[in-house]
């Protein structure tokens, strides 16, 4: 297949000696990232898709759809791709099949899940089932058709266990076993069997003595979860270490010991590559030096690779649309969403249980986003519920990952917004339920990477130096580490989060841990303004937080962090 990805021109081979087993794509220009606007939930009540989706007819989209599906593979080879979502031999992964008339796509979905003969195994022991039971498959139906945006639509079916996608080859438009089985589809089954399906990474946060934490975090499209995923301690945090287990996607599940386990259900990593370098995320080049599909990234003399961020550019080279570029010329040489695609096995920093069938523990689950202003660095909630809230109001600056305009704040829950198969409402109604099954619930937090000054520079250091917030977590995991109680939530004091080695100013610290009441309350208003739109779905807890918090913010004279006593 890759020979033939080769001699079509879908794929151009890479240097062998410099990047061996390495393919360069380049998608259509109209193709470069998701399609949120063209991204419809298919269920038979418009209700329970919710407000925060589009909703089509099951049976208009069946009819639309097929009729841009009528003949679009004349000609074209039909690949047939099964494959299992989760780890071999685990009660919780799952099987799919895609038909798709693009290699680009087969050859990624052998890299992003576990295809071939392990998904028929899977099939053969379970029995082909019927759609709706476990040993069902989620059946995926996709063509490139003629790439043309307005004969463009990404249709989920929950209750048919169904995906239709026409007319983009890019991403999650396209690779069906990720956003749109293993978030969409799955988050709805989960919702009806108890389980949860997360727009998160995963991590084990090894300290010196080999103490081992593991945490989920939720962060929204291209704000963080690979680079936090493959961590690399800075030199002055030595005996730390990160594991990674994931940086997409987790499956979780209540255990028998009352605790939260996830899962990683795939087996690849599809990255974003801009600003990945040896200074942010060593182990992501590490990872991506062999094997690897690039995706839309400058192709540089010697048949290497480079994007935005890397190293110091090279003297020209064709950009990403294949058309001569020099430095300074104007445009970027990689796409602000190019991408690698590349088997989770390559990883020098995989754990030795990211396959586990039962999955890992989870300590704690992080959300965070992209907030300019309003969110401090970090605060941990102040319980499960409250953890709940803290994840529903989220909010993120929009970004390349998905088409439209970059940098406008929006309401981004737990990071699902483009990726909840039902109604937002009950999704948080399912979160509530899930904490009353926890008897040893993770602990929640927020964390904000990406505050600016006013000059708009990034005030944390973030990457490598993140660690030093997940210590202070996986310290509150473990009843370690001081806080000091405010209207939000429990924040560090100065004294709490290790700084050593760190040049920054106190002002700085201080304005990172700073809560802005005016901001604040503002937000909420925010807040309450998009709960609104969830009427009687929205679960009375989410509210009475936010009102909580309202009433604590206007009464509480609260600005800053507390001094180390
Ligand atoms: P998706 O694959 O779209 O879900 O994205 P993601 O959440 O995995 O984001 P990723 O880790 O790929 O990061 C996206 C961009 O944010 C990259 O350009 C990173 O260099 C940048 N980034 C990641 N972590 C940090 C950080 O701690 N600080 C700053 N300033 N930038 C970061
Ligand atoms: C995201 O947008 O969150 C991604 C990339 O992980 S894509 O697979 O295109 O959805
Ligand atoms: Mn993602």
């Amino acid at each position: 297949m890759t020979r033939q990805a080769l001699n079509t021109g879908e794929m151009i081979e890479l240097n062998p000696d410099l990047s061996p087993g390495c393919l360069l794509h380049r998608s259509d220009v109209n193709d470069v990232a998701r399609v949120e606007d063209l991204t419809f939930i298919c269920s038979g009540k418009r209700e329970d898709a919710g407000p925060t989706n589009n909703w089509m007819a099951p049976s208009e989209a069946y009819d639309r759809l097929g009729r841009i599906f009528d003949g679009s593979m004349k000609g074209r080879t039909m690949y047939v791709i099964p494959y299992l979502m989760g780890p071999e031999g685990s009660p919780f992964s799952r099987v799919g099949v895609e038909l798709t008339d693009s290699l680009y796509v087969a050859l990624s979905m052998r890299i992003m899940t576990r295809a071939g003969r392990v998904a028929m195994d899977r099939l053969a022991v379970d029995g082909s089932g019927a759609p709706g039971t476990a040993a069902g498959f989620v059946r995926g139906l996709h063509s490139k058709a003629d790439l043309d945006p307005r004969k463009r639509f990404i249709c989920h079916f929950p209750e048919d266990q169904a995906i239709w996608s026409v007319g983009s080859g890019y991403g999650g438009n396209a690779l069906l076993g990720k956003k749109c089985f293993a978030l969409r589809i799955a988050s709805h089954l989960g919702r009806l069997e108890g389980w949860m399906a997360e727009h998160m990474l995963l991590i084990g946060v090894e300290a010196p003595d080999g103490e081992v934490t593991y945490i989920a975090g939720a962060f929204p499209s291209a704000c963080g979860k690979t680079n936090l995923a493959m961590l690399e301690a800075p030199l002055s945090q030595r005996g730390y270490r990160v594991w990674t287990l994931g940086d997409d996607i987790v499956w979780m599940h209540v255990g028998e010991d009352g605790r939260l386990w996830a899962i990683n259900p795939e087996a690849g990593f599809f990255g974003v590559a801009p600003g990945t370098s040896y200074r942010t995320n060593p182990n992501a080049m590490r990872t991506v030096q062999r094997d690897t599909i690039f995706t839309n990234v400058l192709e540089a003399p010697n048949r290497t690779v480079w994007w935005e961020g890397m190293s110091d550019p090279p003297g020209h080279g064709a950009d990403w649309r294949g058309r001569p570029w020099t430095p300074g010329n104007g445009d970027k040489g990689a796409h602000p969403n190019s991408r690698f695609t590349v088997p989770a096995a390559n990883c020098p920093t995989l754990s030795p249980h990211w396959d586990a069938p039962m999955g890992v523990p989870v300590s704690a689950i992080l959300f965070g986003g992209r907030r300019a202003k309003v969110a401090p660095l970090v605060y941990e909630s102040f319980d499960w519920a409250h953890g709940v809230y803290v994840g529903a109001s989220m909010a993120s600056e929009t970004t390349a990952a998905a088409a439209g305009q970059v940098g406008v704040v929006r309401r981004d829950p737990m990071a699902m917004l483009p990726f909840c198969g039902y109604n937002m409402g009950d999704y948080f109604a399912h979160w509530l339920e899930m904490g009353r099954r926890l008897t040893r619930p993770p602990k929640v937090f927020h964390v904000n990477w990406f505050r600016t000054d006013d000059r708009g520079q990034f005030l944390w250091p973030g990457f490598g130096d993140n660690l030093r917030v997940l210590r202070w977590i996986v310290d509150r995991c473990h009843g370690r580490a001081g806080a000091v109680e405010t209207a939000i939530g429990f924040l560090p004091t100065l004294g709490d989060i290790d700084l050593d080695g760190l040049d920054l100013s106190e002002a700085t610290i201080g304005e990172l841990l700073r809560i802005d009441r005016g901001a604040w309350l503002e937000d909420l208003r925010d807040q309450t303004a998009f709960f609104t739109r969830f009427g009687e779905r929205l679960p009375r807890a989410i509210l009475e937080r936010l009102q909580g918090t309202v009433a604590r913010l206007s009464g509480q004279a609260y600005h800053g962090p507390a001094s180390p006593a």
